[in-house]
């Protein structure tokens, strides 16, 4: 049952929000499942062109408000896995955060906290990372007695280089700030706390007017490229962008440039 994950629709756009603050929205096998879940719900709204996942806050034993992502996968449940265990949390972790990343529209991580162990490997699942600028992030496995487990040990370098995901995760350092996130390109923007969720939503905003179909193309051919040799990508890319040319939206968005007529209303594309 999802009783720790929201998914609110506002226009175009879900945001899916995980708030488990009890555990610093720490990732158990059930927390995957309701992710899962939550993003199983989106996928069926078919006018939902942008998603942003995103964390909560609590007010913590200090009485200090506390920001969180995800602060990792879930320690307390981890500390007593078997290895027939921890390959099953590995795999099933990761083919949860394999759906989010091939999720057939954009998702945007708004990281507002804690972003470590499995939360960095959740956020780098998704397309475009954005944080606050309080998130702190790190991979603290080793730190722990075990590798990353969620794709950590591959899609990191993929997107920061080997330098530096070498350096993040030998050292389990779990205080690397959003500035110096920013800096290795492991988010793309840096925005006070108070501005986040609003700069998601503009971004998110921004993306579903786009041709949803065209944008979804978008990111399976780059995804998909990702993992290829160039030629066999460049065909694919090729392929979809002849699949456009089957849709209302190309027709629509076409004739729209091409009207010269300056009182026309504003666009708006039909995912069709
Ligand atoms: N797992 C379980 N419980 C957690 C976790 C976690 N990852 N993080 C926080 N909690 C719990 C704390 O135990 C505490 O519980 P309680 O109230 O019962 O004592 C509660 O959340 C609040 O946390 P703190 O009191 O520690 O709050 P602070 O503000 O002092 O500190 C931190 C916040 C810095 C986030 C701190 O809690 C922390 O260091 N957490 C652990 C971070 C970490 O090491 N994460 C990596 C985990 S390993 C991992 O993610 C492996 C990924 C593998 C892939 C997935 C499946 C294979």
């Amino acid at each position: 049952a999802m009783t720790d994950v929201v998914v609110e629709k506002k226009g175009h756009v879900a945001v899916v929000k995980i708030e488990h603050m009890k555990a610093m929205n720490a990732l158990s096998t059930d927390m995957y499942a309701q992710l899962e879940e939550a993003f199983d719900e989106v996928g069926k709204m078919d006018d939902v062109y942008c998603v942003i996942l995103t964390g909560s806050s609590t007010v913590n034993k200090k009485g200090k408000t506390v920001n969180s992502f995800v602060a990792g996968a879930d320690i307390a449940q981890m500390s007593t896995m078997t290895v027939a265990e921890g390959k099953f949390f590995g795999n099933d972790s990761n083919r949860v955060c394999w759906k989010i990343e091939n999720f057939k529209r954009p998702v945007i991580a708004a990281i507002n906290g804690f972003c470590l162990g499995g939360g960095c490997e959740l956020a780098m699942s998704c397309d475009i990372r954005l944080a606050s600028d309080n998130a702190m992030f790190g991979q603290p496995e080793v730190g722990l007695g075990i590798t990353p487990g969620c794709g950590g040990t591959q899609r990191l370098a993929r997107i920061v280089g080997l330098g530096k995901a070498k350096e993040m995760i030998y050292t389990a350092r779990g205080n690397y700030t959003a500035q110096q996130a920013l800096e290795m390109g492991l988010v793309n923007y840096v925005y006070p706390l108070e501005n986040l969720m609003d700069e998601a939503m503009k971004l998110a905003e921004e993306i579903a007017a786009q041709a949803p179909i065209a944008v979804a193309l978008c990111k399976e051919a780059i995804n998909v490229g990702m993992q290829t040799d160039l030629n066999s990508a460049l065909k694919f890319e090729g392929n979809v962008f002849g699949q456009c040319f089957a849709t209302e939206d190309q027709k629509y968005g076409m004739a729209y440039f091409l009207d010269k007529n300056k009182e026309k209303p504003a666009k708006e594309f039909k995912n069709k």
